[in-house]
């Protein structure tokens, strides 16, 4: 897959395709960040990618014409990271780790002139309800929760246990030593008893979800299992 990113910052994606498992994907071949700097496309002599806006009021707006130009090298979907978009969530990554090719606007300072998300955008995506200063950090985490997901990129079987893909948080991750300051790792996961094991992951997961997340609880079919587990939690509390 091919994620194009416009942006005016280029610098900031750097250690972003350079290291840990987005370094491995790009290397194996399933990824390719292809970061492309909008101040490239500019046409002045002052290499002019913001302005003023219309109407008067306090920041900057990023030029349409640079932004056009800039695409015209791309394909695929386009997405532009922004306070008013959806908010990302699993499903959304999920479907565009699909694509073949996306691009990615990440804005800066008030946002990009408007006509470029009326002609060019599919899709503005929003990370939360938070305030950052730019779409840079927002993209990154788009093409970073997209990138995990591509064939070979990580074991199927380590994302298929994530939350928001089984619906369940984490279970608790000791690793050596067994003892430490006087603080032990839980019997069960130094008896080597697979079964029982997984049995007590699942209900770490579960009682965990229950206290800290119960809306990823709602409307979940439970196995009878599960429901067993569940009571437990709850008659130990
Ligand atoms: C002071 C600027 N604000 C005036 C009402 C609006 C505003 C514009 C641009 C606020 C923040 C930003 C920069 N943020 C993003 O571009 C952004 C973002 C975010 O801030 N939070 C969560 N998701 C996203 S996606 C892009």
């Amino acid at each position: 897959m091919k994620i194009n990113i416009l942006t005016l910052f280029p610098a900031m994606f750097a250690g972003f395709k350079s290291e840990s498992i987005i370094k491995r994907a790009i290397n194996s071949g399933s990824l390719e960040i292809n970061i492309i700097d909008i101040r490239d496309y500019t046409t002045d002599k002052h290499n002019t990618a913001d302005d003023t806006p219309f109407g008067g009021g306090a920041g900057m707006v990023l030029k349409a014409e640079p932004i056009f130009r800039a695409l015209e090298n791309t394909s695929g979907k386009v997405i532009y990271t922004s306070p008013q978009g959806v908010t990302l969530h699993q499903n959304l990554s999920n479907e565009l780790s699909s694509e073949e090719e996306i691009t990615i606007i990440a804005g800066h300072y008030e946002g990009i002139d408007e006509r470029v998300i009326e002609e060019k955008v599919d899709l503005e995506i929003s990370i939360g309800d938070f305030v950052l200063t730019g779409g840079e950090l927002p993209a990154m985490v788009i093409a970073d929760s997209i990138a995990r997901l591509l064939p070979g990129v990580i074991k199927k079987d380590s994302y298929e246990q994530d939350s928001f893909y089984n619906g369940l948080l984490d279970h608790p991750h000791y690793t050596r030593p067994a003892e430490f300051d006087g603080l032990k790792v839980p019997e069960i996961l130094l008896s080597g008893h697979h079964k029982n094991i997984e049995l007590w992951r699942k209900k770490e997961s579960l009682k965990r979800t229950y206290l800290r997340r119960p809306d990823l609880l709602e409307g979940r079919e439970f196995t009878k299992e599960e429901k067993k587990l569940l009571k437990e939690i709850v008659d130990e509390l």
